[in-house]
């Protein structure tokens, strides 16, 4: 049996779940609840000693880091091929993977974070949001969240999360010339690692930043009708929350776009 522990917009847990749609595999969602922190919690924190989502527990046994686990769901469950047999392929899918989880992950949760989970740390009392923020595992993420609580998306961190996305993307163009997909014509896990990031652009209506990049919006088209999309990542965003993703969004654009390189 396997459990994932998830919650709807981390797009760490969305590139699992289009894993899981991918390789047709059963699964059971355990929600973890973000914004009040229940990552954190002593039990969570006896799965996933870095206190994020996702984990995946699979026949009682968790496996932590998204990318790890779209490896090891690769590797335990091989009858729908996710990364390619050559080699190199093979090097340049980790590539990819390893730019998603250095560069574009704490870019995305940049932006994302002040939107989406700031307003509900800002509600609770100053001694709480303060316990809470201290209680992160990851002295990187808990300085950031510190600095995104205090400026929302003001905070110094904007303009280098805007810049990383544009360069992944330029990127992206580059090699989406030579190939259908990320490293080849095969769909692979690069695919998958990349496809969530794309969501966030989608959901707080900021498709201005790949709207130059015909074979980005292409690929991004391609991903999306994907039957693992719709039922990975989609289908965990009802209406009501995509119209308020969307007013935060327009909300927050002006602040984004002016960090944008033009040239
Ligand atoms: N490197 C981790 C990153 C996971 C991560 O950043 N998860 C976010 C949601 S996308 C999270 O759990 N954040 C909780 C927090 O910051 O308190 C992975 O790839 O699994």
């Amino acid at each position: 049996m396997i459990e994932l522990y998830t919650h709807p917009m981390s797009p760490c847990a969305q590139k699992v779940r289009i894993v899981l749609a991918e390789k047709r595999l059963p699964w059971t969602a355990r929600p973890v609840d973000l914004p009040r922190k229940q990552n954190l919690e002593p039990w969570y924190l006896k799965l996933n000693k870095l206190g994020v989502v996702p984990t995946l527990v699979d026949d009682g046994l968790p496996v932590i880091e998204s990318s790890i686990i779209c490896e090891y769901l690769e590797d335990a469950y091989p009858a729908v091929r996710l990364r390619p047999a050559d080699p190199h392929a093979s090097a340049a899918m980790r590539f990819w993977m390893k730019q998603v989880d250095g560069k574009l992950h704490p870019a995305c949760g940049t932006l994302q974070w002040p939107l989406v989970m700031r307003p509900g740390l800002l509600a609770m009392p100053e001694s709480e949001q303060r316990r809470l923020l201290e209680l992160i595992v990851e002295r990187e993420r808990r300085e950031r969240q510190k600095r995104l609580l205090e400026h929302g998306i003001d905070a110094p961190d904007v303009v280098n999360a805007v810049r990383t996305y544009q360069q992944i993307i330029a990127d992206m163009e580059t090699a989406l010339g030579a190939h259908p997909w990320i490293v080849g014509a095969e769909f692979t896990l690069a695919d998958c690692a990349l496809a969530p990031y794309f969501q966030t652009l989608l959901q707080f209506g900021w498709t201005a930043l790949y709207a130059r990049c015909p074979r980005v919006a292409d690929w991004y088209e391609r991903v999306q009708a994907r039957p693992s999309y719709i039922s990975g990542v989609a289908a965990e965003f009802p209406e009501p929350v995509r119209a308020d993703l969307r007013h935060k969004g327009a909300e927050a654009w002006p602040k984004i776009a002016r960090h944008l390189e033009t040239a």
